[in-house]
C-alpha cells in the first residue's frame, strides 16, 4: 500500500507540471483527489489493515495528499501566469505603429477669396446682406437704369424663368442694393455676395454661374476719393500693401461717373508681360459713382446724398490672385488642382 501511494504520489506530480491548461489540469485532479480518483480509492482500504499499520499508513498517505495539493496549486498558479501573460502579449498595442492619417479639407480658393473680400469691408464697419438668386427684371435691371431695350436684358444673354421676361436668374447681385436703398434712408454700407448666372458658354474665362460681390455706400457727401479708398484698401488686402491701383473711365448704366479698377501685373511689376498680354495692368473690378436716377427711382434724394457702388468678379479675382490660367480648374474639384491652394 505504501508503494501504491508513492505511485500515485509521482504519477500525480509529474503529470502536474506537464499539464498544459487549467482545464486538463482540473481532469487530473479529478482523476487522482476525486471521489472516485486513485488516492480516494487506496484510503477506501485502510480499513483492511491492522491496528499496527493504519496510523502509519494513514501518515505516509497524509503526507502524500499534503504534496499532491500542494503541487496542483502550483501548477495552478503557473498555468494561470502564463496564460495571463499571454493574453498580455495577444492585445498588446503598440503605440509606436503610425496611425492612420484623416485627410484634412480645406476652403475652396473661392470661397477663401470672398472671406478675405468679406472681412476687409466688414472690417470698415460694411454690413453683409444676403439675397435670393431668382429675381425681378424691375430690380435686376430696371430700377438700375437699364430699360428695357438695354442689351444687357437680351434673351440670349440672361436665364428668364418665364416667357414675359419679368423673373429671372439674377445677373448680378446689385437687386439687393436696391431693395437696401427702397427700406433704409443713409447711412448705407453694404455688400451682397453670391452667385450670379449668365448665358455664358463654359470657357477658361466665362462660366455661366460665377460668384460675385457688390457693395454700396451712400451717406451726406460722398465722393470719388471714397471709392478710391475703399477699393484701394480691398485690393492691397489681397495683392500686398505696395501694389499700384489704377482708375480707368468706363461706362455703366447705373453709375455715373463710372471706371474699371486695374491692378498693376504682380508677373512684371508693370513692364508688360505674357500675364498681363503686355498691358502692365490687370482688370479686376467696376465701379462708379451711384447714377443720381438710381437713388431717386429707390427713394433716396440725390441732392442730399451721394454714393459709390462696385461689383468684383470673384472666380476672376481668384484666377488674378493665385495665377489660375482656366476658370474651368476653380468648378472640377480635381482634389490635385485644390490641393496647392
Ligand atoms: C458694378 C459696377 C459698377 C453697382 C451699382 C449698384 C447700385 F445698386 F448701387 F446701383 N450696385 N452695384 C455696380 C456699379 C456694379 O459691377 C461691375
Amino acid at each position: 500500500m505504501r508503494t501504491q501511494l508513492e505511485q500515485i504520489r509521482q504519477n500525480a506530480l509529474a503529470a502536474f507540471a506537464s499539464a498544459a491548461s487549467t482545464a486538463e489540469l482540473e481532469e487530473m485532479r479529478v482523476k487522482v483527489l476525486g471521489k472516485k480518483g486513485e488516492l480516494t480509492a487506496v484510503l477506501k482500504q485502510m480499513g483492511k489493515l491492522s491496528a499496527e499499520e493504519r496510523p502509519v499508513i494513514g501518515q505516509v498517505a497524509n503526507e502524500c495528499r499534503a504534496d499532491i495539493e500542494k503541487a496542483l496549486e502550483e501548477a495552478k498558479t503557473k498555468l494561470e501566469a502564463a496564460a495571463l501573460n499571454a493574453r498580455l502579449e495577444a492585445e498588446a498595442i503598440d503605440v509606436t505603429i503610425p496611425g492612420t492619417a484623416v485627410e484634412e479639407g480645406h476652403r475652396h480658393p473661392i470661397s477663401f477669396t470672398m472671406d478675405e473680400v468679406r472681412d476687409t469691408f466688414t472690417a470698415m464697419g460694411y454690413e453683409v446682406i444676403d439675397g435670393p438668386e431668382i429675381e425681378l427684371a424691375e430690380y435686376v435691371f430696371t430700377k438700375l437704369n437699364t430699360p428695357a431695350t438695354h442689351p444687357a436684358r437680351d434673351r440670349s444673354d440672361t436665364f428668364y424663368t418665364q416667357e414675359d421676361e419679368e423673373v429671372l436668374l439674377r445677373t448680378q447681385t446689385s437687386p439687393m442694393q436696391v431693395r437696401v436703398m427702397e427700406q433704409r434712408q443713409p447711412p448705407i454700407r453694404i455688400i451682397s455676395p453670391g452667385r450670379v448666372y449668365r448665358k455664358d458658354e463654359v470657357d477658361a474665362t466665362h462660366s455661366p454661374m460665377f460668384h460675385q460681390i457688390e457693395g454700396l455706400v451712400v451717406d451726406e457727401g460722398i465722393t470719388f476719393g471714397d471709392l478710391k479708398g475703399a477699393l484701394t484698401q480691398m485690393i492691397q488686402q489681397l495683392f500686398g500693401q505696395e501694389v499700384q491701383v489704377r482708375f480707368r473711365p468706363h461706362h455703366f448704366p447705373y453709375t455715373e461717373p463710372s471706371c474699371e479698377v486695374d491692378v498693376q501685373c504682380f508677373e512684371c511689376g508693370g513692364k508688360g508681360c505674357r500675364v498681363c498680354k503686355g498691358e502692365g495692368w490687370i482688370e479686376l473690378l467696376g465701379s462708379g459713382m451711384v447714377h443720381p436716377k438710381v437713388l431717386e427711382t429707390c427713394g433716396i434724394d440725390p441732392n442730399k446724398y451721394s454714393g459709390f457702388a462696385f461689383g468684383v468678379g470673384c472666380e476672376r479675382l481668384t484666377m488674378r490672385r493665385f495665377a489660375i490660367s482656366d476658370m474651368r480648374l476653380l468648378y472640377e474639384n480635381d482634389k490635385r488642382f485644390l490641393e496647392q491652394f
